[in-house]
């Protein structure tokens, strides 16, 4: 956890096909400043069939000006020390080379890329600690929701897939330092399993205790090492446990055309300082285009943070 320790300031990062369609679904807003959920929600938002999700948005997501080394720039010009993607998202959309699943960016788009290799190394060159957010529980895509919503895996194969995405994503790609399960609401033998792989293949891996359900009380959370708070949650006093908020920029996580709810410089600044008095660990989130960059209101506020981590001698 040293290392997790000192960072305090890390990047999120929440791109996949729902950034093409940019909070919008046959040309309804389902972003979350429209009183809905956020962006990278819309597949459930506007119930949008796997199938049909997938013939609409994958064949579009090639995002060419994509560069690693840009983002990995801008994130440690920022003072970030470490970085999370989403691998996998709720739409189940995986943005690495995965034998588990076509519904990968290799073979259900054009860009056929591996993100999170290109990611991953450019990380390592730049010294900054690399991980992966990765949807285990929600998947609208792979898992049978019921008879309306019938995925394309049973509940057996898709607790297959998870297995082998998780022994793919912690063996393809050098060091895995942050996995950043989300939402579990999988029973804790599940997850305890889970956990238990991860120490197996990256023994020194951060394991986020969304692994669990919120309902599973602190003593069971075996194999969870950081206590995510919820969004922008901060606790009154500083804290004596691990933990980490996490908050984006705007309203959405995931890209939205239309999303102008951008907070200033100042406010961000004045969060991340109130974090480090309070012990907890910032992952500021930013949700680039489906072309594949970073938004210049994003790239400004790092940026502006950058200058002030640099004035306090923090980075
Ligand atoms: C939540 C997710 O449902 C949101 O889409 C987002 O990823 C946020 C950070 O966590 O559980």
């Amino acid at each position: 956890m040293e290392w997790w320790r000192e960072a305090r300031y890390g990047m999120f990062i929440h791109w996949g096909l729902y950034s093409v369609a940019g909070g919008e679904w046959k040309g309804k807003d389902y972003g979350k400043e429209q009183g809905g959920a956020s962006a990278e929600w819309v597949m459930n938002s506007a119930k949008v069939p796997g199938k049909e999700y997938r013939e609409t948005l994958a064949p579009q997501f090639n995002p060419t000006q994509f560069d690693a080394e840009k983002w990995v720039s801008v994130a440690k010009a920022s003072g970030m020390k470490y970085m999370v993607i989403t691998s996998k998202h709720h739409d189940g959309f995986c943005l690495f080379d995965t034998k588990a699943t076509d519904y990968n960016v290799m073979e259900a788009s054009p860009f056929k890329r591996d993100i999170i290799k290109e990611l991953s190394e450019e990380c390592a060159k730049q010294g900054i600690k690399f991980g992966v957010y990765y949807s285990q529980f929600k998947d609208w895509y792979h898992r049978s929701r019921g008879k309306d919503n019938p995925g394309t895996l049973t509940n057996e194969e898709y607790l297959k897939l998870v297995e082998d995405n998780l022994e793919e994503l912690l063996s393809n790609y050098g060091e895995m330092s942050v996995l950043w399960f989300d939402t579990g609401g999988s029973d804790v033998i599940e997850a305890n399993a889970q956990g238990a792989r991860v120490r197996e293949l990256q023994p020194n891996a951060v394991i986020c205790s969304r692994l669990y359900n919120r309902g599973v009380p602190a003593n069971q959370k075996k194999y969870a090492d950081f206590n995510s708070l919820r969004d922008r949650e901060l606790p009154p006093e500083r804290m004596t446990e691990d933990a980490e908020t996490c908050m984006t920029m705007r309203h959405n996580w995931g890209y939205d055309r239309t999303d102008d709810a951008w907070k200033s410089e100042k406010d961000i600044i004045e969060f991340l300082a109130l974090c480090g008095a309070r012990g907890v660990n910032l992952l500021l989130n930013v949700g680039p285009t489906p072309e594949g960059t970073l938004l210049p209101e994003e790239t400004e506020r790092l940026a502006a943070v950058g200058e002030w981590m640099k004035v306090n001698g923090e980075s």
